[in-house]
């Protein structure tokens, strides 16, 4: 039991976090199969390249209810065809499950779908912060050219539900359209 004044096993400064039991995951290009509209352009890559990283520290084990985890996701500056680098995107397989998301660093956009398909997006950049409501698959793409890092904040009882964004994707992607996002 602890007493008294002590250290917490945890840091933040800001562009990263470190501590007890820290995770860390990579995925490249070739874990993100089949989420691009252009299969030729992404034929043609390297698929050893990092698409991103994520750190996380998730004190509680998963599936504790009232636990919370936090992370940071640094998603690489690149475009498959007119496509921006993005994360596989998910919904929580809790659906009651809400997330925060925060910008740190580059530019970004948030792209979000409700279950009824209806796809919109929240411009990411360095002081955004952005609230996923319950039962809202969410999905970061990268539009600038520095490695976007953004933080984020959910429920150890979320769930990840890749499954649904893996076989039925986004209703609208985020393209690289003469120079400026645009969703199509
Ligand atoms: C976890 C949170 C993030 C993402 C990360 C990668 O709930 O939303 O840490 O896991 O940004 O995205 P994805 O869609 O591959 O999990
Ligand atoms: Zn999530």
């Amino acid at each position: 039991m602890k007493q008294g004044i002590t250290q917490s096993p945890y840091s933040f400064t800001g562009d990263d976090i470190a501590g007890e039991g820290l995770k860390t995951g990579l995925r490249t290009l070739g874990d993100l199969a089949g989420i691009f509209a252009d299969e030729k352009a992404y034929a043609a890559m390297d698929k050893g390249i990092t698409a991103y990283n994520v750190k996380s520290i998730e004190p509680d084990p998963q599936g504790t209810r009232g636990g919370l985890y936090m992370g940071i996701t640094y998603l690489e500056s690149g475009k498959v065809g007119d496509e921006y680098f993005m994360t596989k995107g998910h919904f929580h397989l809790n659906p009651l499950s809400t997330e925060f998301y925060w910008g740190v660093k580059g530019e970004g956009m948030l792209i979000l779908m409700d279950e009824e398909r209806n796809v919109w997006a929240e411009k990411m950049f360095p002081g955004s912060l952005h609230y996923i409501p319950a039962r809202v698959a969410h999905r970061v793409a990268n539009t600038g050219s520095e490695t976007l890092v953004f933080a984020a904040c959910w429920p150890s009882d979320a769930g990840h539900d890749y499954g649904t964004i893996a076989r039925d994707g986004f209703a609208r992607r985020l393209l690289d359209v003469n120079g400026k996002p645009e969703l199509v």
